[in-house]
């Protein structure tokens, strides 16, 4: 009886909605943001993607800098010159199994690590290749024709010249400004620009970590957490680091949806310079609370060899991804030092 029933129902279904069989004549191949592969004329809903994969190291990345093209001015200024070029029909496999169309500058996300000392002149060669109208805001000062703002550059080539004075010191994000704002961010358009000052900090095994979140279907609520975009990578991939050597994390939250994140550090405590703008720590601590672009440097040293955790002690942004591990590894050739706890 219930078979009579479900069988009912169904043929009354394919009467009021029949199946439609006949293919449209302009369809073309697309790869899903799921990794299916699908024919389509493209007027389905979002998301339907170009396919063409992206790779990422996030290990590379780390400790990558672009201190760009280097010149002096007559004046004796440093210039520095970087190329970015957008795309936004890249698709990268996240997780096993889990594919995501990305936003990149230069092909990655995060985009590159812009690196400059305060006072050089930076002149940012900026290239649409995408097919959606993006820009480049850079957090710091600038005149109001630098901010990526109202200067929309349209895709296919769109090109703009983003010239200001590298400043203030202190490590800053840079990302897309272009409306929907979340929806450009959140795929990745968005990276870090460090002003160093011009008597250098310290020297130290430096980092960048970019604290990030992936909503892979679209709900507006993240499904996997990182720093560095990949969930876990560093947990499966320590980054070895060296006992009594100072360790500078140029860190930089760029979750969305989620209004807070943190950082929280293993068997240590880090000072921390809130946007990294004064040169002396504000905190001694193991955990900071970052909200959407907020950013700092910390800096710290294990006295033991082993494997130390750091990760959000927001339990659900670790257990989502974010979570990594440092191997640090006996230094020889470093003595050990006394530490002074609190300075
Ligand atoms: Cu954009």
């Amino acid at each position: 009886m219930i078979l009579a029933i479900m069988f009912f129902v169904g043929m009354t279904l394919i009467m009021i909605f029949p199946i439609v069989s006949e293919a449209q004549s302009d369809e073309k191949t697309f790869v899903t943001h799921t990794g299916a592969v699908v024919k389509t004329s493209g007027e389905i809903i979002d998301p339907l993607y170009v396919a063409s994969t992206m790779e990422f190291d996030p290990m590379e990345y780390l400790r990558d800098f672009n201190y760009g093209r280097v010149s002096e001015l007559p004046d004796g200024t440093t210039l520095r010159e970087y190329t970015i070029i957008a795309e936004d029909d890249k698709i990268m496999e996240v997780s096993p199994g889990v594919f995501y169309n990305v936003w990149t500058f230069n092909g990655t996300v995060p985009g590159p690590t812009i690196r400059a000392t305060e006072g050089d002149l930076l002149r940012i060669k900026f290239i649409n290749n995408g097919e959606k109208e993006h820009t480049m805001h850079f957090h710091g000062i600038h005149p109001a024709g630098m901010d990526g703002v109202f200067e929309p550059v349209g895709g296919n080539g769109g090109q703009f010249v983003y010239e200001f004075t590298a400043g203030p010191v202190g490590v800053h994000p840079y990302h897309c400004h272009v409306m929907p704002l979340e929806e450009h961010i959140v795929h990745g358009l968005y990276g870090v620009f460090i002003v160093d000052p011009k008597e250098e900090r310290a020297p130290a095994d430096e980092m960048v970590m970019v604290l990030n979140g992936l909503d892979t279907d679209f709900d507006t609520e993240n499904n996997f957490y990182a720093a560095n975009t990949i969930p876990f990578y560093y947990q499966h991939h320590p980054i070895q680091i060296n006992t009594n050597e100072l360790i500078r994390i140029y860190v930089v939250n760029m979750v969305e949806f989620d209004p807070i994140n943190n950082f929280h550090l293993h068997g240590n405590l880090y000072k921390y310079y809130p946007t990294g703008t004064d040169l002396i720590p504000s905190f001694y601590t193991d955990m900071i609370t970052l909200s959407q672009t907020e950013r700092g440097i910390m800096e710290f040293e294990y006295r033991f060899p082993g494997k130390y955790l750091f990760h959000a002690h927001k339990v659900e942004f670790s257990e989502k991804g974010w979570v990594g591990i440092f191997l640090a590894k006996d230094n020889q050739e470093k003595s050990t030092q006394e530490i002074k706890y609190g300075g």
